[in-house]
């Protein structure tokens, strides 16, 4: 099939959303095969194709209709918006869905020395950064006059190296600042992955397509933290035990053969369940207790 029949989406060659994107295009049912450094992988059960880039070349080769799809992290999305628009043009690509992974905040740190009283502090101070625009908006949102060092990448040894005084990046677990002696001050942007699409409208049955991934990819995201309960309880116990249940909507409740007071619930959890949860279960009266994994889910 000729690629105007197939979707493409760009997904990162290599790197922190590589392994998810992939897991998550698997979960929704697509089959491929990957070899190594190969550039493009070509679905086996539906019309989707994955093209591997580095992350900072999705936004343009989705807005560029290259692809039709792709999977990136806000952060990038933000700063190529900002980029484009600081150079007088719009973004065309369109972000549908945020997505439950690559989560990580865009923050400043400062050295361990530094005196940080508030924003004031930044004042005339020079941050190393690879986000200068969505710095820039920050700093022009909070009326701080402050010099940007735009650097390629290593900011976290830019204070060190005495190239700026204080850094903006990215941080998820803040590990990385620890080991360099640098404190995490404020956050500048919230992250996480997230689909975007061509601006170009899309012929039907590939539009079709698109709306089944959303789909799936919404069962896939309410699936992962949700389980399935069954237990035996008293029927008196019913209330509190309903009450018990995290994030469930109205549970099945079955008669047990031949004893008339006790029932079976089962129950979906849209939310984890903890070892609490069910000590408290059982406290009310529950017992057999199972707790399973879903697999999939479709409104
Ligand atoms: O080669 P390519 O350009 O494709 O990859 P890359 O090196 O630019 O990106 P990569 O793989 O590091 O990250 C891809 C995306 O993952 C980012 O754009 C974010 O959306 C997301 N993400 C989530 C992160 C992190 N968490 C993260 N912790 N990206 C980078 N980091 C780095 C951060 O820059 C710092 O160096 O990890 C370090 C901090 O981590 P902690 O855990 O020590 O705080
Ligand atoms: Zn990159």
């Amino acid at each position: 099939m000729e690629r105007s029949q197939r979707l493409r989406i760009a997904v990162q060659k290599s790197g922190r959303l590589t392994d998810h994107s992939l897991d998550l295009l698997a979960r929704c049912g697509l089959k491929f095969s990957r070899g190594k450094d190969q550039l493009m992988c070509y679905g086996e059960n539906m019309p989707l194709d994955v093209l591997f880039v580095r992350d900072d070349d999705i936004p343009d080769l989705v807005q560029e209709d290259v692809c039709d799809l792709g999977l990136v992290g806000l952060n990038v999305i933000e700063e190529k918006r900002l980029a484009m628009a600081a150079r007088g043009t719009q973004a065309r690509f369109e972000l549908i869905q945020r997505l439950d992974f690559g989560r990580c905040r865009l923050s400043l740190a400062v050295p361990d020395e530094f005196r940080y009283e508030g924003l004031r502090s930044l004042a005339g101070r020079r941050i190393a950064t690879t986000y200068p625009n969505t710095l820039a908006r920050f700093l022009r949102e909070n009326s701080i006059e402050a010099e940007i060092v735009t650097l390629s990448g290593a900011v976290e040894i830019a204070p060190r190296l005495g190239r700026a005084d204080l850094i903006c990046d990215l941080v998820s677990t803040g590990s990385t600042l620890n080991a360099n002696h640098l404190r995490e001050v404020t956050t500048v942007l919230e992250s996480e992955a997230a689909l975007i699409r061509t601006p170009v409208p899309l012929p039907d049955e590939k539009a079709d397509w698109v709306r089944r991934l959303l789909m799936r990819i919404d069962g896939v995201q309410q699936v992962r933290e949700s389980k399935y309960i069954m237990l035996h309880a008293p029927r008196s116990a019913l209330p509190e035990i309903k009450k018990l249940l995290p994030g469930s909507e109205s549970p099945t409740v079955i008669p047990l053969d031949g004893s008339g007071e006790k029932v079976a619930v089962h129950a979906v959890c849209r939310e984890n369940v903890f070892w609490e949860t069910l000590e408290s279960l059982k406290a009310a009266g529950a017992s057999a207790v199972l707790v399973l994994p879903v697999e999939k889910m479709l409104a």
